[in-house]
């Protein structure tokens, strides 16, 4: 057995029921088979076993008064994975999903990926099985006061920098933030995300989104090709899905579709600003279903319980570039197989871990132009460093200041992974060795210097 694969037993024996944290173990530590005959000293001091383990687990008792006043219990939890190149930074998830195994995903993907973006950055996840769905935004309040309650002492602007993700938006960062300042009287930059008004930096909102695509502009480029005229396929519709087709729109491409939970909308005739306006209000304001685009633009159709991936296979739905931006495994190999033979040659991931790894081993074959989420989705990170940079200088930077940074940032992602890859001997194009690479690098090399910690 390799080196490598032991270490991915041994993390696999002692993580067992964590399926998406071992998933995530495994598609790292497959893509540094060359660095360890490279880097001899990175065995001698375990590294690789080292980097599996995070510094350490936070996991505590979130109790809440809901609108009937009944007292409801949920858990929350914060991994601080590896601070080696900065503070712990990484988003917190609220879903009925959440469990300890899916934020060490989360959380160990983020160290990679924090450390492409060039900011020094730590990796860190956090979350709770609480649903925001259906709730009150009092309810909301409540339960974000006494998560805050007991993550504020383990978290500060040099420690860890929570920020959003899956159910966490710019509401739940307002009361998570206020619960905050309110406790410590201090106004810093501990969460990012903020408001606009209180701290926050302008694109923030918008940089996963955009990211995405700018990553996938940077791909389509080295073979002389755009985003002009091509069709697009998005999953999800919350924060990363909205954004990412607010760009495709401006460079000149036409997304088809938006999918939720419960369903999924596709509209042939493309979905432009008016109707990607009133996806926003639907879903950030009104919190509402995406089934209700079909009643106000009726020559969409409706596909209840389906996820995008299922209708563009089932209903052999063409597309020349998918961006999944909705949540981890959505893409299986069935969906990654129909996507190929219905013209898709380029995938740009905005969610995290999308593609289960056979649909992945299927893009490399056929050589799609593929943008692992590490790499592709890196954008939301990266202005939320910016973020912490303006709130340090107690500066804020205009909106084309910040855009710039994150296309030069997106840019030199691109090309570092590209670079990587060809060091280590992979084709140019297999971004997942060329991020993994990449990223695992610089923060092996940082672990080496500090000795054994
Ligand atoms: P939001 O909560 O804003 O939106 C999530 C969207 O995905 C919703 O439409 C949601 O539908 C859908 N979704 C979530 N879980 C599932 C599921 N199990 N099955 C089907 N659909 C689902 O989250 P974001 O847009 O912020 O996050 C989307 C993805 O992007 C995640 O993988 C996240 O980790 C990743 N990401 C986010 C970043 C950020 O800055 N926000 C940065 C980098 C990556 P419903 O409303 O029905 O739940
Ligand atoms: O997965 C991610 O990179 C995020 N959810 C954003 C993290 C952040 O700190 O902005």
């Amino acid at each position: 057995m390799s080196y490598l694969k032991e270490v991915i037993a041994r993390t696999e024996e002692k993580n067992p029921s964590q399926p998406e944290f071992i998933q995530a173990v495994e598609e790292v530590l497959m893509s540094l088979e060359a660095t360890v005959d490279k880097h001899p000293e990175f065995v001698a001091a375990s590294i690789y076993d080292r980097i599996v383990e995070p510094d350490r687990q936070i996991i505590f008792r979130v109790p809440w008064v809901d609108d009937s006043g009944k007292v409801q219990v949920n858990r929350g939890m914060r991994v601080q994975f590896n601070n080696a190149i900065g503070p712990y930074k990484g988003g917190l998830r609220f879903h009925p999903s959440v469990n300890i195994g899916i934020i060490k995903f989360l959380g160990f993907e983020q160290i990679f990926k924090n450390a492409l973006t060039t900011l020094p950055m730590g990796g860190g996840k956090g979350g709770s099985d609480f649903d925001p769905k259906g709730k009150s935004d009092g309810e909301v309040m409540r339960f974000c006061y006494s998560f805050m309650h007991e993550l504020f002492r383990h978290v500060g602007p040099d420690t860890d920098v929570p920020a959003g993700d899956i159910g966490v938006g710019g509401r739940e960062i307002g009361y998570m933030y206020g619960f905050y300042k309110k406790t410590l009287n201090e106004h810093t930059g501990v969460l990012t995300g903020k408001g606009r008004e209180y701290g926050g930096s302008l694109i923030r909102p918008e940089a996963t989104g955009y990211g995405t695509v700018y990553f996938a502009a940077e791909m389509l480029a080295t073979r002389n090709d755009s985003f002009e005229n091509k069709t697009v396929i998005i999953s999800g519709a919350g924060n990363v899905a909205q954004f990412a087709s607010e760009k495709v729109l401006e460079l000149g491409g036409k997304n088809i579709s938006f999918c939720d939970s419960s369903g999924t909308i596709i509209d042939m005739e493309g979905i432009d600003k008016e109707k990607l306006n009133f996806v926003m209000e639907l879903k950030n304001i009104r919190r509402g279903r995406i089934k209700e685009y079909v009643e106000k633009y009726p020559n969409a159709v409706y596909y209840d319980g389906k996820s995008v991936w299922d209708v563009a296979r089932d209903e052999g739905i063409k597309c020349d570039i998918a961006l999944p931006c909705a949540t981890q495994n959505e893409i299986h190999e069935s969906h990654a197989e129909a996507l190929i033979k219905n013209g898709c040659y380029c995938i740009s991931e905005g969610a995290n871990m999308p593609s289960l790894p056979k649909a992945v081993d299927i893009y490399l074959e056929n050589k799609v132009l593929y943008g692992p989420g590490k790499a592709a989705n890196a954008g939301g990170v990266s202005v939320s460093g910016l973020e912490m940079s303006q709130n340090s200088l107690k500066l804020s930077w205009e909106r084309e200041e910040v855009d710039n940074r994150l296309k030069v940032i997106m840019k030199n992602i691109h090309e570092s992974s590209r670079n990587a890859a060809i060091a280590y001997g992979f084709d140019e194009e297999n971004y997942v060795a060329g991020a993994n690479i990449a990223g695992f690098l610089k923060v092996a090399k940082a672990m080496l210097s500090y000795g054994v910690l």
